[in-house]
């Protein structure tokens, strides 16, 4: 009987539990696969972890289970970092979603002595294909000048729009996102580092160079990447 997606992610979680050692402190990002690695460690006896997140449902979701979420203006040193994504190739570079809290997910990545993408078969991919807008976190006074030298390099820039602040998505850090489209990136590295040189810019929600391993989960097993 094929393994529902749903079954894929726990097995997936489940391999992650089984590295993560006893009394560790460990990052947890956002996702369904995060959500079924935070109820195995409940379920797990004797064993302790400490944690460290840049997602709010991911702090909720630990704090209902019990487990002690760290400030992150505290940590200098995580063990192992863990996070979902919504696509990785095999240099392990990354696309995430339009959750917004990527600044801190790589801040939390820099920490860590492994940062791990728990994904799907479905998101391994031979290489990132860009039908999802790269998204930026922005200081809100750079938005005209992020705008101009963004469309300089090809891309077409959206500001992320809710009922907050003049009607602009604003993170929990208090910046601007905007989703910017490329129709084709030749280069994921040369666009990685020509985004984090407009000033005014925070981080992307390019992951190049931030992923160390990888755990693919499928229906015929688990493979994990190293970088
Ligand atoms: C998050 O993980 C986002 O980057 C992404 O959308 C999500 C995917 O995780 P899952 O496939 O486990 O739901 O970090």
């Amino acid at each position: 009987m094929e393994t529902s997606a749903f079954d894929i992610k726990k097995e997936c979680a489940k391999e992650a539990l089984a590295v993560i050692p006893n009394h560790s402190i460990i990052g947890l990002g956002g996702g369904s696969t995060i959500s079924h690695l935070i109820h195995f460690i409940k379920e797990k006896d004797n064993f302790e972890v400490q944690v460290v997140t840049p997602s709010m449902q991911t702090k909720l979701l630990c704090l209902e289970n019990g487990l002690d979420v760290l400030h992150t203006e505290c940590v200098d040193h995580v063990d192992l970092a863990f996070d979902g994504c919504d696509q990785v190739d095999a240099q392990l570079c990354a696309l995430k979603s339009g959750g917004g809290i990527h600044s801190l997910e790589k801040l939390i990545g820099s920490m860590a002595d492994e940062y791990i993408l728990l994904v799907d078969e479905s998101k391994y991919v031979p290489a990132l294909t860009f039908d999802q807008p790269v998204v930026l976190e922005l200081l809100t006074e750079a938005m005209a000048y992020v705008r101009s030298r963004v469309e300089q390099l090809g891309g077409r820039p959206v500001m992320r729009r809710s009922a907050a602040k003049d009607g602009f998505t604003v993170t929990d850090n208090g910046h601007l996102l905007m989703d910017v489209s490329f129709d084709q990136v030749h280069d994921i590295r040369q666009l990685e580092t020509n985004l984090q040189a407009i000033r005014g810019v925070l981080d992307t929600s390019l992951f190049v160079d931030v992923a160390t391993k990888a755990l693919i989960a499928g229906s015929s097993g688990m493979k994990w990447l190293n970088k």
